[in-house]
């Protein structure tokens, strides 16, 4: 394909061209496994068969399920059909829960480094020592270097929470966690737009714009399921993404958009919408403000300027406006999740916010909903004061914008590195994998190479437990009791959820919430940890007396959900009290308050001419689930996609190794040539080329994406931003 052909293939011509197979990911199913250490389990008194409620944890969807359990061992485990928010789903990662309990791979004991870092090298102790020997290394580094010299992680867990707690009880105001390299810029964009991060009510939308969101590999409950559902009912879903993914396979429209250009075709939706006069002009004069300095704005932004950015015609932008605008307010720009994407991606998401509020669609089925009410009672507490604290976190100010509690990781690490404003000396990892979740892995390595101590609490020898001084083993979610979680499902509410094991802990693992227990006994801060979980799950359901009955015998407890349309009339959370196209803190802050469109950024080095992009695989989670057995049979090695144009220019064939090299690093690994993505765009799947030499089934196979990409991020909040690095790319022993 040329260059311009590349601007716009036809689904038809695509599916021609590809031979693609559209499969729905819903549907794929691993087969009952056998626990490869069914030994490992106690199953000389358990009874023959059970069925026995839990979540499933391979990622933060939660879905509900049922696990089979024989003589003690699971070996199988189904979709609670009582848990409505996956739409009687268990994914294909879902299935593969079982053998991420019995993966050979597992950390089995508390294991202290006793080579150099990265070597290798470890030492079994026992609990009693990792406790006091983790105590005390908080204790020394907090007299040297003040509590906040004590770092704090923690990935999507239902125990969190209490990692959070810990710090804060502990005094250290530096906590990280997956979201700064996952979803914060759009959370900013629609909070400064709607004050709060409204979600999707995908059943009910007729019309639905899926750009840079691969909802049905990428999968998140109920969103995936009900795009299915909507586009076998005459819905229509229209897909924006520079790869040919399976979402595009099922869409009614696919355009391969230029990366980095989204805001360019939001901008110029509104300029129709507007110009043409298709919004509710009640409805924008009562609930929202700005809407004449937009259209000022928007004002040249028509679908001709857009094509020219974006590669999108402008007749078929200029029909989208219209069709999104009769469709309306049933009608929406899908919001995205993982917006880690470009430095100005808050205003890119802001330019998604933004249509959406001119569709009118805010708590209207179809529309953007608010989060609706769970119920759920925070178990409060008073944290101590601590003299000798420094004023904030140590990525403070580094950003205008930052979530506060959050804080943004890239950030964190550079200040780590830089041992400034003050340093930071320890890091205590909870269940995240920042060196293959964060950009530029040579970085995350020069941090740790900081630290006095660093002790990582997870189920697998991760490359970041590799790095590590302690790794201490974590139970699965199978094993494990956890407090009880709110998880929302847009239009059709919240619902709450708790696990209670399935099996016993395997091996040596303990809880987090154990860990941190102990560690507060040691630290003098046992009072803020003096409940248990069955006490704690008490407090947080204390709305709902009748619930924990109602969750033990269905596994969730839906609180009551006031119908949508309840936010009408009432102010938004903005300083405006209405929706703000035009945002007044951005231009009191010196920000932009409308979202000013800029070419992305070009390579600055004509041999490195391909974006590389990320995205996920239906049978893969992030960084971590290569490694599982089953799901590796789906996933063996990541390849590079590769146009197969540019193939052709580079002499590169179908499996052929490639060397691809950035600014930040290099990599070796196969090459998909293929029509499905871009002349100019590259991409990998992330999660393989890991260092450690526990992940018997990823060290050293593939490229790791984490050591090619940059470490960028966006300007407003920090969040990272891993589509800002170009590779150049040739084959192997080629000049
Ligand atoms: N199976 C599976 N499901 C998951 C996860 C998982 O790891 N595996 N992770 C979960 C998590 S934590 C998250 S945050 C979500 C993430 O889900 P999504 O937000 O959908 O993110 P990705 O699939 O990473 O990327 C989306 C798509 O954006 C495309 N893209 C890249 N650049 C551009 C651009 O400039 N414009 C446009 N329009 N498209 C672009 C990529 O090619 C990719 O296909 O998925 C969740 N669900
Ligand atoms: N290259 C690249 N980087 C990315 C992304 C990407 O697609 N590609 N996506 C971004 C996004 S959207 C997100 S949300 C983040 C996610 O980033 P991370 O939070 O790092 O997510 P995972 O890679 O899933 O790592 C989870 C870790 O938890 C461990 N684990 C699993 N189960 C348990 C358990 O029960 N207990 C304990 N203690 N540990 C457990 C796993 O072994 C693994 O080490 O990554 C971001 N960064
Ligand atoms: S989407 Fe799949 S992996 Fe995620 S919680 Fe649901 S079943 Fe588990
Ligand atoms: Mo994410």
């Amino acid at each position: 394909m040329s260059d311009s052909e590349t601007k716009r293939i036809s689904r038809r011509d695509f599916l021609r061209l590809a031979g693609a197979s559209a499969t729905a990911v819903a549907a794929t199913a691993v087969g009952a496994v056998t626990a490869p250490e069914a030994k490992a389990a106690p199953a000389a008194k358990a009874p023959k068969w059970e069925s026995k409620l839990s979540v499933c944890d391979m990622c933060f969807n939660r879905c509900g399920l049922i696990a089979r359990v024989e003589r003690g061992v699971i070996t199988k485990l189904d979709p609670n059909p009582k848990f409505t928010k996956s739409r009687g789903m268990l994914c294909a990662r879902g299935n593969a829960g079982v053998a991420q309990v019995y993966d050979p791979d597992r950390v089995k004991t508390p294991l202290l480094r006793v080579g150099k870092r990265g070597e290798g090298k470890w030492k079994a102790i026992s609990w009693d020592e990792a406790i006091e020997l983790t105590a005390t290394k908080m204790k020394d580094i907090a007299a040297k270097y003040t509590r906040c010299g004590m770092l704090f992680s923690a990935g999507a867990d239902m125990q969190s929470g209490f990692v959070n707690r810990f710090a804060e009880a502990f005094g250290s105001f530096n906590v990280t966690s997956h979201e700064s390299l996952c979803l914060l810029s759009g959370n900013r964009a629609f909070l400064d737009t709607f004050g709060d991060v409204p979600l999707p009510d995908v059943k009910n939308s007729k019309y639905v714009i899926l750009a840079g969101a691969n909802r049905l590999e990428a999968l998140v409950t109920p969103d995936s399921m009900d795009l299915i559902s909507i586009m076998g009912n005459g819905a229509k879903v229209v897909v924006l993404d520079p790869r040919y993914t399976k979402s595009a396979a099922l869409a009614s429209e696919w355009y391969p958009i230029q990366p980095g250009t989204d805001m360019a075709f939001m901008l110029a939706l509104a300029n129709v919408i507007i110009s043409e006069k298709l919004y509710d002009a009640k409805y924008m004069a009562e609930r929202t403000s700005g809407l004449d300095k937009l259209a000022a704005h928007v004002a040249d932004m028509t679908p001709e300027w857009a094509e020219k950015q974006t590669g999108i015609p402008a007749a078929d932008i200029r029909r989208m406006a219209r069709e999104l605008a009769a469709a309306a307010p049933a009608s929406m720009v899908y919001p995205g999740r993982r917006t880690s994407d470009y430095e100005n991606s808050t205003q890119i998401r802001r330019s998604f916010a933004i249509v959406n509020a001119l569709l009118g669609n805010y708590d209207r089925p179809g529309g953007l909903v608010p989060a609706r009410p769970a119920g759920l009672k925070k178990v409060a507490f008073e944290p101590p004061w601590y003299d000798d604290s420094p004023p904030g976190r140590v990525d403070a100010k580094s950003v205008p914008l930052l979530f506060d509690d959050e804080g943004s990781f890239v950030l964190t690490r550079e200040a780590v590195i830089k041992g400034a404003p003050y340093p930071i000396k320890g890091w205590f990892v909870y269940k995240t994998n920042p060196m293959a979740t964060a950009p530029e892995r040579r970085k995350t390595r020069e941090m740790i190479d900081q630290l006095d101590f660093m002790v990582v609490v997870d189920i697998a020898m991760s490359d970041t437990a590799w790095m590590a001084d302690l790794v201490l083993p974590a139970p699965s979610a199978m094993e494990r009791q956890d407090p009880v979680q709110a998880l929302q499902s847009g239009a059709e509410g919240a619902c709450l959820v708790w696990r209670d094991p399935v099996i016993p802990p395997l091996y040596e693992s303990r809880p987090v919430f154990d860990i941190l227990k102990a560690l507060a006994g040691k630290l003098g801060l046992a009072e803020f940890f003096d409940f248990d979980i069955p006490a704690y799950r008490l407090k947080q359901l204390a709305a709902f007396p009748e619930a924990a009955e109602i969750i033990k015998r269905d596994g969730v407890f839906y609180p009551p959900n006031p119908p949508l349309g309840g936010t009408d009339g009432a102010p938004f959370k903005t300083p405006s009290q209405k929706i703000e196209l035009y945002c007044s803190r951005y231009a009191e802050m010196g920000l932009d308050p409308l979202p000013v469109y800029q070419p992305p950024k070009t390579t600055p080095d004509a041999a490195r001419k391909f974006r590389l992009v990320v995205g996920r695989s239906a049978c893969i989670t992030q960084g971590s689930s290569t490694n599982n057995a089953l799901l590796s049979e789906f996933e063996p090695e990541n390849m590079l996609w590769l146009n197969e144009d540019a193939a052709k220019e580079l002499g590169v064939r179908q499996g052929d190794v490639v060397q691809v090299e950035s600014p930040a690093g290099k990599g070796e690994l196969k090459a998909l040539v293929t029509p499905k993505i871009r002349r100019d765009t590259v991409y990998m799947l992330s999660g393989f080329g890991s260092i450690s030499g526990g992940l018997s089934h990823t060290k050293g196979v593939g490229a790791s994406i984490v050591e090619l990409m940059e470490s960028r991020f966006d300007s407003i909040c920090g969040n990272s931003a891993i589509h800002e690095t170009f590779l150049s790319v040739k084959k192997k022993g080629a000049a």
